[in-house]
């Protein structure tokens, strides 16, 4: 084991910090580690924290690092910023904005921002995120701006995953990002002391109770088709909060909580953990071939399809042999 996953795990931040820097670069040291660790993570619980930007997303995330601290558990906050080329640059204001939890060993703050690809940056969070699970914090934030595919590939690193909502952008359960009911379990509704919440909060309702729908047609009689009782099934809530005042965190903290003993309860965990590895094992996967592939012979190939010589199954064929 190299000496800085060791002091990492022994509970040095520095090292941490310097760790997970290996990892942001995908350095050989870096993918050691993350085989070392392996076997120490899956006790963290993961929380995705997304929504447009503005949304209050950093303020919430800071109320909750607090919240889940006076709860006695450690908090390690991920925050990733897909729009920014720079570590450290566009999350200034989030670095200013957890002033207040610096000085606290139970709290480890991160930026990472894109360094070219999307994919690179998800395969990068995920990562990081399995760090911090295996040196032992007992929660992990990861804040991400709702931008098309980051928050689908968060939902996929999470165990649970808030989808943040706030009054004034667009309240219309039309104009309601299609796709948040899937990822979302959890909806909150952040600015609450603004009076158009309540829409909000309206709206929000107005969309689950479309998707859990209990009544369909079946020769031409309506009958149930779920259970009104499904111990299975976690039913999303909608939470009201303030970050900006704290108001409401204790609540959501609370269904956070909930959610993740569902998971356990409900055999959902194993599931869940399952399909996460198979998504991270197929994006690696994708991610290695790439790597071995050599370009030039890829664009040869391209050609050749285009030019009808060759078929996409052909060139296929043809890439298998070449790896
Ligand atoms: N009125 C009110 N304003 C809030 C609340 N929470 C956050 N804000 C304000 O909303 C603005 C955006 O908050 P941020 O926490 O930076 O939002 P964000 O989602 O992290 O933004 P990006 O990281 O830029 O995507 C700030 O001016 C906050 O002070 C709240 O509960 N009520
Ligand atoms: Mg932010």
């Amino acid at each position: 084991m190299h000496s800085l996953t060791e002091k990492a795990l022994a509970g040095s931040p520095r090292a941490l910090g310097r760790l997970i820097t290996q990892v942001e670069n995908d350095t050989a040291i870096a993918r050691q580690a993350l085989t070392d660790l392996h076997p120490h993570t899956g006790n963290a619980q993961i929380v995705g924290i997304t929504g447009a930007p503005g949304s209050g997303k950093s303020t919430m995330v800071n109320e909750l690092a607090k919240e889940f601290r006076r709860r006695n558990k450690t908090v390690a906050i991920v925050a990733v910023d897909p729009s920014s080329p720079f570590s450290g640059g566009a999350v200034l204001g989030d670095r200013i904005r957890m002033q207040d939890l610096v000085g606290d060993k139970g709290i480890f703050v991160r930026s990472m921002a894109s360094r070219g690809n999307l994919g690179g940056l998800a395969i990068a969070t995920t990562n990081v995120t399995s760090v911090l699970d295996a040196v032992g914090y007992d929660i992990v934030l990861i804040e991400t701006v709702g931008a098309g595919q980051s928050e689908v590939d968060i939902a996929s690193t999470a165990h649970t995953t808030l989808v943040i909502e706030a009054p004034g952008m667009g309240d219309d359960v039309q104009s309601i990002k299609a796709g948040i009911l899937e990822i979302g379990d959890i909806l909150v509704v952040n600015k609450a002391d603004k009076p158009e919440a309540r829409r909000t909060i309206k709206a929000l309702q107005a969309m689950l109770e479309l998707g859990h729908s209990t009544k369909t047609f079946h020769h031409g009689k309506v009958i149930e088709t779920e259970a009104v009782v499904d111990y299975n099934e976690w039913m999303t809530p909608v939470v009201p909060v303030t970050s900006l005042t704290g108001e409401g965190i204790p609540e959501l903290v609370t269904q956070v909580e909930t959610h993740y003993a569902w998971l356990k309860e409900s055999g959902n965990f194993d599931a869940h953990q399952r399909m996460q590895f198979e998504k991270q094992i197929k994006k690696l996967l994708q991610a290695a071939v790439w790597e071995k592939l050599n370009g030039d012979q890829f664009e040869a190939l391209l050609e050749q399809v285009s030019e009808r010589q060759l078929s996409p199954h052909a060139a296929i064929e043809a890439l298998l042999k070449l790896l």
